[in-house]
């Protein structure tokens, strides 16, 4: 008898064969009056946030962000159901409705935000997955509460998924759900998407767990990343760390699952290559096959493209500059304040302009660095550093009425965040690593008169696409500056040739596109079907391959 931690309660509940733990949801699903779900939507958040009035009563408000307005129309067509954490400590929410959403809601104890969500997440994965800029920390007592807590939300995810259902899986705090729920229920198609960087081997070496996780995410039967090179290096961990053998982009596994010891004691190279047939390969019986493609993730560049019309906006952009006393120039950064996203690389390159004059007297640097991940070690550091650096750059070349870094460690509403993009003329995007990055993405959409410049970090994954922008290598501080210098003098003419490109192809390939080209590929990427290798397409050229 296998055992389940109930994460809600922290209790270790005996679970019952499969077809009576199906036949318990079922019930459950009667009972509370509701269809199953052919769409199943797994995230480690719930799309809407819980707010308070001053009477203290509680409602949802849909939170902001691409994701949610991506999903949202196929959620509504196919009447599916998201499952994901509040946000809170405390019991789940269960089930409700919310801006038009079916949604349930994770409930998660102190004890497992501690260790499963602030310790595994974002104080092991995420600095692991992000090249390891920030010392990954390895605690087993982290990994066990990571453990539960997946197999929770893969027991929520069975409980909601009718017969045959697709089940979407988001994100590395979920990465062992597609095999814990694949064991549950053989019926679904799983998929799973991964939205920040899949390491090199070297890299995801170091985790004590790398097995584990390599398995968990074969329990999928695509598996989506934001790069080539992030599925490259995902096919590179299923060779070496779970001993398989890949072909182009795919990987065949024991249906039965990987068993103790893991898939190496178990499939044999030759089964796992199975015979060629007329060039396509045949798949042996009891075998199984997943692929690893590139779905570059987009925003909603219609939806920005609709807010900078507004007269509003347009003011309020104009307004920024006349109160940051009408300068020259103005840079821009927004990102979560997150030692990823090298904003500290960036201030420095700034603060060395400003001491040689190489941008005039007239400039100034917008930073926006939203609070994320308070309660977490790593961030309260970067958060004193980032305000040093910022306080030394304003005491030292600053003067009465002039600082030459507004920096804002605040959240704002889209609106006020478009209106910023509206009043930059050059955006300065240089993580470190980054899956994607949005901004550079948002920035483009909004500047609808084809002016203004990007600088964007040769490390985030929207680096493949934006061709047209000033690409820099953010560890170079020099080669940075003279990205800067050269982003701040760009002609009209070639601005606009530039992010005429650019808005192309944020146009073309949006949040809607990336959604479908996913859902697409997981309802007809059947076994055996011969589909293209996602790494032989020209880079930059498109999405994901089979995507039209
Ligand atoms: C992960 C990956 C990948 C920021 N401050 C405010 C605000 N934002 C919005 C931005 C943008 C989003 O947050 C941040 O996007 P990033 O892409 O930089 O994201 P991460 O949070 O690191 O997310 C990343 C992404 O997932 C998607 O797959 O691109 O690589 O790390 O949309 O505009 N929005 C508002 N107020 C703020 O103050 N309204």
């Amino acid at each position: 008898m296998r055992e389940s931690d109930d994460a809600e309660s922290g209790r270790v509940q005996p679970l019952g064969d499969r077809e009576a733990a199906r036949d318990h949801a079922q019930a459950e699903r009667e009972e509370a009056g509701h269809e199953p779900y052919s769409l199943v939507m797994v995230a480690s958040r719930l799309p809407v946030d819980r707010t308070e009035n001053s009477e203290g009563e509680a409602s949802w408000r849909p939170s902001p962000g691409g994701l949610v307005t991506a999903l949202e129309p196929v959620m509504r067509s196919s009447g599916g159901v998201w499952l994901g954490w509040s946000g809170d400590a405390g019991p789940a929410p269960g089930p409700f409705k919310a801006g038009g959403l079916h949604l349930v809601g994770i409930g998660l104890s102190a004890d497992q935000i501690r260790d499963y969500y602030e310790g595994f997440c974002n104080a092991t994965l995420w600095p692991l997955y992000h090249d390891v800029i920030s010392p990954p920390r390895f605690h087993r007592r982290w990994w066990d509460a990571y453990v539960a807590v997946n197999r929770y939300f893969a027991e929520q995810a069975d409980r909601q998924a009718g017969p045959g259902a697709t089940v979407w899986v988001h994100d590395y705090q979920l990465q062992l759900v597609p095999q814990m729920l694949r064991e549950r229920r053989g019926d679904v198609r799983i998929g799973y998407f991964t939205h920040i960087p899949f390491p090199g081997y070297e890299i995801f070496a170091q985790l004590p767990w790398r097995r584990r996780i390599v398995e968990g995410l074969l329990g999928a039967d695509l598996l989506g990343f934001q790069r080539r090179s992030d599925a490259a290096n995902f096919l590179r961990a299923c060779r070496r760390a779970a001993g398989l053998v890949t072909r182009g982009a795919t990987i065949r596994v024991l249906a039965s699952g990987p068993g103790e010891g893991g898939y190496r004691l178990r499939v044999p190279a030759s089964r796992a290559n199975g015979a060629e047939r007329g060039g396509q390969a045949h798949l042996p019986a009891g075998m199984r096959e997943i692929r690893a493609a590139a779905f570059p993730i987009s925003i909603d560049s219609a939806e920005l493209g609709e807010i900078v019309q507004r007269a509003e906006v347009r003011a309020r952009a104009k307004e920024i500059r006349h109160v940051l006393g009408q300068p020259d120039l103005v840079l821009l950064g927004v990102d979560r304040l997150d030692y990823t996203k090298g904003i500290l690389h960036r201030l420095r390159a700034y603060g060395e302009l400003l001491s040689e004059g190489r941008l005039g007297s007239r400039v100034v640097l917008v930073q926006v660095a939203s609070p994320t991940r308070e309660r977490v070690e790593a961030y309260r550091v970067l958060r004193d550093e980032v305000e040093l650096t910022v306080s030394r750059i304003n005491g030292l070349y600053g003067e009465l009425g002039y600082p030459p870094v507004h920096y804002l460690h605040q959240s704002y509403p889209r609106e006020e965040m478009a209106a910023l993009y509206l009043a930059a003329d050059v955006m300065l995007v240089t993580p470190l690593r980054d899956g994607m990055n949005l901004v550079a993405k948002e920035y483009v959409a909004c500047r609808d008169d084809e002016s203004g410049a990007l600088v964007l970090s040769e490390f985030a994954g929207a680096a493949d696409e934006l061709s047209g922008a000033f690409l820099v290598n953010p560890h170079d501080i020099d080669g940075l500056k003279d990205a800067i210098v050269r982003a701040a003098r760009i002609t009209p003419q070639e601005a606009r040739r530039r992010m005429r490109a650019m808005r192309r192809r944020v146009r073309d390939h949006d949040v809607a596109h990336w959604a479908a080209s996913f859902l697409d590929m997981l309802a007809r990427d059947v076994p055996g079907r011969g589909m293209p290798d996602p790494e032989t397409p020209d880079p930059g050229q498109a999405g994901p391959p089979g995507s039209t």
